[in-house]
């Protein structure tokens, strides 16, 4: 597979990844424990304590406050026109049927949007996106126009009745053949090509020279597909223009409300001041709520145009059809090593499917997003990797799906060749990985393609899961199957993430650097109220930001109001995806719990008539050293703050932190996979899992099992169930839940977690991100699995997702039959 045969000229600048020098210290040897820490008692409830999620009672009892449950005096509804072909001129949009059903009140088309100059909008990565075509559409399903009307169901029925005439146009939906440049998607750009960008990490020459002189060498091609979050909320708006105020209220299903309001200000030339986003609950983000749509700016123009509220929500099928898409990634791959079975070296060549614009949401500099971080947990001497990236007729996107920017792809990338190039040595893949990790005293480890991990114990992880599930037992039991023909494998996963985007030098999304922040205030009777930058999607940021601040400052937990979402009260932030909302806010909470209680020492010493250098920390007060009694709790002291403050102080008891990690930081975890293969259909049965995660300190034990659960599930599904099929027309072939599978709980196994601790040197509580360790590292040990099981047959690779028709195939093939 060669799918780099010719360089440039591309649509956006192409690159080579760079990395600034890490700042001394921030990544070191760090023990790793088991045992978590716990410095607070239950009534404070600080890290480490398993509390129950405070989101929950509404939550559970239906009283949550969605996008959905926003209702507004006089708000018009919207529905949207989408285009049947994936490929195709508009001749002409005829909406008079539409415009004359009673209640309808507009029909908005790209030419209404161009008077504007609002018909293009830019992405997150610098491309430009259509908001509503002028000349053609580009993927099915795609919008078209919309209709406003007084009602829903009104909006829904005068869709059907516009009349919009095409001429066809062949779709380009082989990105390999969209490298010819015969059918070009974007014949609105000067540069008649679909080529979009190249990048390149590492090492070049020095990956060639470690190539030439390996001993063994594994190669193989793989195709990611692409595939769709699936949150139980959809998209939608509710855009609220109030034209004697000149303000724009916007409610919005937004993991990122001030990123998205600044981008808002900057294309329609409405003062940022004058808008307010606000991010009500959110059910479900899982990446695809980061992007801007074509449907949130028609939305948003409407209540412009209209003066009225108006709201906007997709049904399943649009979410399915045209939101952000993920993965899509062509890899081949080649792995190196000695004559002893040691790692030497990583190629990587990569095509990466656009869709019909980069709209991904990756940090500028990195248009792979951090998929450089795929020479994984194994230390070797040199890596080279490439992507290339074209445009295809189907929708734009390219990250949401629980990946911390790609990570995903270089761990289901690394993870497989690893287990073939053992398979293939005949070395017992749990001993191989063994024997390449980076080890504890490796750290800090700068790695082939530039990064510098923080800190990490891989043989610690794969021991604790090795030991849990019994790991010589099953192999055991595995000879013992095969003997009698039984198929079963076991798949091992050693990831390393890194998330936490992002230190300011090296991060920024469409130039604002990435940083993220915390603000609190204490009142006067001691209860606290908490604003950040981040947007809790389900990751329970209520409770466990809370539970940081009662950690630093000795409040209780439930005495402390987290508030996030709204940009007219919270801190300017960057937003939660990629695992950052710990490294970033979770650092912000602990650095301005510091800055409050640096100032509540001065006000202690005030009160007790002794020096700052006299007093020390106890769990919640400040206490005389040598007479413990003597002593002024956060409670007594905040009250002082606003009535008997020292003169020289302000009055007050508030800070605010803006946190710029010195680095990111770099999770990881090992998990084993036990499956048994039917023969006669060939499905998968996953018989165990066990996940052993380290994402250094734990604010909360709870928070993380339920973190990894759900990440666990998520990434059994792309590993057998989930994909996004397009037949050779480009028509989507996937659009519900009945073509698009997901596991339910009937295809789960029971998920087995466990952890270790190793800290994050450079976090001010050490902790690491764990959001999406868990999709990154399922499905290659899933994948592994399989493979495992029908190595001996000859079979050594099988894409993802794994279905029963792959695994009959290649059993047929191997001419085994039952
Ligand atoms: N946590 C902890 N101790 C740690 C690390 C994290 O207790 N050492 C807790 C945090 O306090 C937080 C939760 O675990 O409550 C997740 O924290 P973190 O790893 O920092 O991730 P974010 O909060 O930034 O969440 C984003 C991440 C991403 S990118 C996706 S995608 C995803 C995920 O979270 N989407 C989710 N998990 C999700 N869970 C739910 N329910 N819904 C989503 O949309
Ligand atoms: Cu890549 S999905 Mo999360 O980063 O919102």
């Amino acid at each position: 597979m060669t799918n780099h045969q010719h360089e440039g000229p591309y649509q956006l600048p192409d690159r080579h990844e760079f990395h600034s020098e890490q700042p001394a210290g921030v990544s070191q040897q760090v023990p790793t424990s088991e045992s978590i820490r716990v410095t607070t008692p239950p009534e404070v409830s600080g890290m480490g304590h398993r509390m129950k999620r405070k989101e929950d009672p509404r939550f559970i009892q239906g009283k949550g406050n969605y996008l959905d449950d926003v209702k507004l005096p006089g708000m018009l509804h919207m529905d949207i026109v989408r285009s049947p072909y994936a490929h195709a001129k508009i001749l002409s949009i005829d909406a008079s049927a539409a415009l004359a059903t009673p209640g309808v009140i507009a029909v908005i088309t790209g030419k209404d949007l161009e008077a504007h100059k609002l018909h293009w909008m830019p992405t997150l990565m610098s491309d430009t996106q259509m908001v509503l075509p002028v000349e053609k559409v580009v993927y099915y399903a795609q919008e078209v126009c919309a209709v406003i009307a007084t009602d829903r169901y009104i909006a829904a029925d005068a869709v059907e009745k516009v009349v919009v005439e095409y001429d066809p146009l062949e779709p380009v939906m082989d990105p390999f053949k969209a490298l010819d440049d015969k059918v070009i998607v974007r014949d609105d750009k000067e540069v008649k090509t679909n080529r979009v960008w190249h990048w390149e990490a590492g090492d070049k020459d020095a990956t060639d020279k470690v190539f030439k002189d390996a001993a063994h060498v594994v190669k193989q091609y793989m195709h990611l597909p692409r595939i769709h979050v699936s949150s139980i909320e959809t998209c939608g708006m509710v855009a609220n223009y109030d034209s004697s105020m000149g303000k724009m209220q916007i409610y919005m299903t937004s993991q990122a409300p001030h990123a998205h309001r600044t981008v808002f200000a900057l294309v329609s030339g409405i003062p940022e001041h004058k808008i307010q986003i606000i991010s009500p609950d959110i059910g479900g983000g899982f990446g695809g709520k980061v992007p801007v749509y074509p449907g949130y700016v028609v939305c948003a123009v409407a209540s412009l145009l209209l003066g009225k509220p108006v709201k906007w929500v997709e049904d399943r099928s649009e979410n399915l059809q045209a939101d952000s898409f993920a993965r899509d990634y062509h890899i081949t791959a080649e792995l190196a090593a000695d004559k002893d079975g040691k790692i030497t070296g990583l190629r990587v060549n990569t095509l990466a499917d656009d869709g019909c614009a980069d709209a991904a949401a990756n940090p500028s500099k990195f248009p792979a997003g951090l998929y450089s971080i795929c020479t994984g947990s194994y230390d070797m001497k040199a890596a080279h990797v490439t992507v290339e990236a074209a445009y295809t007729n189907k929708p734009p996107g390219g990250v949401a799906y629980r990946c911390s920017f790609r990570v995903t792809e270089a761990v289901h990338m690394i993870e497989r060749m690893t287990d073939i190039l053992a398979h293939d040595l005949g070395i017992d893949p749990a001993e191989f990985r063994m024997k390449n990790f980076i080890r504890p005293a490796q750290f800090p480890y700068k790695s082939p393609t530039g990064w510098e991990y923080d800190s990490g114990n891989y043989p610690g992880a794969l021991k604790k899961a090795m030991d849990t599930i019994g790991y010589q037992a099953l192999r055991k039991e595995q000879a013992e199957k095969r003997a009698r023909g039984e198929l079963m494998g076991i798949g091992i996963s050693s990831f390393t993430e890194v998330v936490g985007a992002g230190p300011s030098r090296d991060f920024d999304i469409l130039g604002i650097k990435m940083f993220d922040s915390a603000e609190i205030r204490v009142h006067p009777t001691g209860k606290a109220l908490a604003r950040f930058g981040t947007k809790s999607q389900g990751q329970g940021h209520e409770t466990t930001y809370a539970q940081i601040i009662a950690e630093e400052l000795g409040l209780p937990a439930s005495d402390i109001q987290v508030e996030e979402g709204d940009t007219d009260t919270a801190p300017y932030g960057l937003g939660t995806y990629a695992s950052r909302s710990t490294p970033t806010a979770g650092a912000a909470a602990a650095m301005a719990s510091r800055k409050i209680k640096a100032k509540a020492r001065k006000i202690a010493a005030h009160l007790l008539e002794v020096k700052e250098d006299d007093l020390e920390w106890n769990v919640n007060k400040w206490q005389v050293k040598g007479s413990p009694d003597k002593a002024k709790t956060i409670q007594e002291i905040a009250f002082a703050a606003y009535t008997n403050h020292p003169p020289e102080l302000e009055a007050g008891l508030e800070a605010t932190d803006y946190y710029n990690p010195p680095n990111l930081t770099f999770p990881f975890g090992s998990y084993i996979c036990v499956v048994d293969i039917d023969k006669g259909t060939g499905e998968v049965h996953v018989r165990r899992f066990i996940a052993i995660d380290d994402c250094g300190n734990i604010i909360n034990p709870l928070v993380v099992e339920g973190q990894v659960h759900g990440g666990l599930t998520m990434g059994l599904a792309p590993a057998l169930f989930e994909q996004i099929v397009y037949d050779e027309n480009g028509t989507c072939l996937t659009g519900t839940f009945a073509d698009y599978l997901l596991p339910t709980a009937v295809e789960s196994p029971k998920w087995e977690t466990g952890h270790t601790i190793t800290p994050s040197p450079h976090h001010p509580i050490g902790a690491k991100g764990v959001g999406e360790s868990p999709t990154v590292g399922a499905p290659p040990a899933i994948a592994n699995a399989v493979v495992d099981a029908l190595w001996h047959l000859g079979v050594r690779h099988i894409d993802i997702p794994i279905t029963p028709e792959k695994v009959w195939k290649a059993l047929r093939a191997a001419g085994v039959s039952d």
